[in-house]
């Protein structure tokens, strides 16, 4: 090729930012994002309920080259986050390189020419040497198969797809699902609401954290006047976190002492046995996502919320009836459900060498080499693709290694070494046959279905610490290529 290859990425989430700005820092100026939604931000554009808060502390969630030291909260909320977003494009300048409410729906790679179409929905064909898949992991809302559900006469609302129109105060609600987005939202609707009836199917341990703290106006200046020291503190959390994220991997006192930290957070803030019992839950704490919480445990509780753990028989116009014939009046029923996480790029219909589609490719599951190669579709890479920390490591340093990793193929190309560069289906099997020798010791490995699951019950995350995850992405083995 020996020319500045044209580079695609398919998404302007935190995957795709991160993406352009390292391709860009790197040298690669023909570099587009294309992007479905009207707006940047990717989960944090789509997620607007109510309580919407993150996890995990700003100050680790947050891009290594864009730090923000003024978030008005530790734990900030999705508000922010999204805005936090679109201040980090204004300011690198990415923003001319993204093209908004521009969907792919097709990609076919074309081994002569050895470059991809793209094409639009709006019927546009785009050329590109690379592609990459920056499509995110919790895209695809989950929607429940509940009879009944479509005739119900009020408002249903997925939480990934909130209607800001819907009026919730002062009305019957109900809550389907207890991931983070349940607890989140019932805590955040209960206090404004008629009643809350929460539909649990299956309890989650909730770790207490205060998670409305604010960050000090002491600390916000101190990191505003040292730049040098908040990058330090950064790396420090980074580093703590991920011994944190040991917990998961690993079976040790840590593990032990988190576990016990969340049968307490329990036991401490719900006095009533017959409601303890209920919110028990009968697997290990930390299997599932683990939800973080300061308010549910008292919003449950409150004289207008009701933990209702019967089966939901139906749906009916006016409520929900449950297996025990009980019949509760719903105004609005929020779906907190949860999403497809396995689709990745899908329904993007990706057809690779061969006539090898993306579908049929992962019929098995979705399967990469390092969580961004697929054997069978040359120049095309993921960033936060399969098997990428998403219940442990830090995303945005993820997709920073990640993306410097793709950079060493771009140079391949741009400097004529390679016309097209494919991982190899050995490289693939080693690398997805040692993930599944490492999930053996994992807590996600310990009985309980998560979105962390796939279809064949294999768990879809990365069960090594960050330093292999930087060892990994350091530098390509080109012998797990086939570089033509
Ligand atoms: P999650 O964590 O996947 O939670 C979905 C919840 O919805 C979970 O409690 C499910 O119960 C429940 N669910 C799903 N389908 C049904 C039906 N048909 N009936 C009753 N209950 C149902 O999604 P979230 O949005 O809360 O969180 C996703 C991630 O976002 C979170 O982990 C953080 O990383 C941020 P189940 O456990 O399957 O019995």
């Amino acid at each position: 090729m020996a020319q500045m290859p044209r580079v695609v990425i398919i998404g302007a989430g935190l995957a795709g930012i991160t993406a352009l700005h390292v391709f860009n820092q790197r040298g690669f100026n023909d570099v587009t994002v294309l992007e479905k939604a009207s707006d940047v931000g990717g989960v944090w554009h789509w997620n607007r309920y109510p309580g919407l808060t993150c996890d995990v502390p700003s100050q680790i969630y947050q891009f290594g080259f864009a730090p923000k030291p003024d978030w008005s909260h530790i734990w900030a909320d999705g508000a922010d986050i999204q805005r936090y977003h679109r201040d980090v494009v204004d300011t690198l300048g990415l923003g001319d390189r993204i093209r908004l409410n521009t969907e792919v729906v097709a990609a076919q790679w074309d081994e002569n020419t050895t470059q991809w179409t793209l094409s639009t929905a709006g019927g546009e064909r785009i050329d590109a040497d690379v592609v990459v898949c920056a499509t995110g992991v919790l895209h695809h809302p989950a929607m429940p198969d509940i009879p009944g559900l479509d005739e119900f006469a009020g408002p249903v609302v997925h939480t990934a797809r909130w209607d800001p129109d819907v009026d919730t105060g002062g009305k019957r609600i109900a809550v389907i699902g207890t991931g983070s987005t349940g607890v989140q939202i019932v805590s955040a609707l209960q206090p404004g609401a008629r009643s809350v009836a929460h539909y649990v199917r299956s309890p989650q341990w909730i770790l207490w954290a205060p998670m409305t703290l604010r960050q000090s106006a002491l600390l916000t200046a101190a990191l505003l006047h040292y730049p040098a020291a908040h990058d330090r503190m950064h790396q420090a959390l980074l580093w703590a976190s991920g011994i944190l994220a040991d917990v998961t991997t690993r079976p040790s006192w840590r593990r032990r002492a988190v576990q016990a930290y969340a049968r307490l957070s329990l036991r401490l803030q719900v006095r009533n046995p017959a409601l303890r019992a209920k919110l028990t839950p009968d697997y290990q704490p930390l299997c599932k996502r683990q939800v973080v919480s300061g308010t549910y445990y008292r919003a449950i509780q409150s004289n207008n919320a009701e933990l209702v753990t019967d089966r939901i028989a139906e749906v009916t116009p006016t409520g929900i009836r449950t297996a025990d014939g009980r019949h509760r009046q719903t105004d609005v029923i929020v779906l907190a459900t949860g999403f497809q996480a396995h689709n990745y790029m899908r329904p993007i219909q990706i057809t690779g060498r061969d006539d090898l589609t993306i579908d049929k490719a992962w019929s098995g599951g979705p399967r990469a080499y390092r969580m961004t190669a697929i054997p069978g579709f040359p120049n095309l890479f993921t960033v936060l693709g399969p098997n990428s920390p998403t219940g442990s490591i830090s995303l945005q340093y993820s997709a920073e290694r990640t993306a410097h990793y793709i950079v060493r193929f771009l140079e391949m190309l741009r400097d004529g070494e390679a016309t097209s560069i494919e991982v190899t289906e050995d490289a693939t099997d080693d690398f997805n046959a040692g993930v599944a020798e490492a999930m053996i010791p994992t807590v996600w490995n310990t009985g309980c279905n998560s979105w962390y699951l796939t279809e064949n019950n294999t768990v879809d995350l990365w069960p090594y610490n960050r330093k292999t995850l930087t060892a990994m992405l350091a530098e390509p083995e080109l012998g797990h290529f086939l570089v033509r």
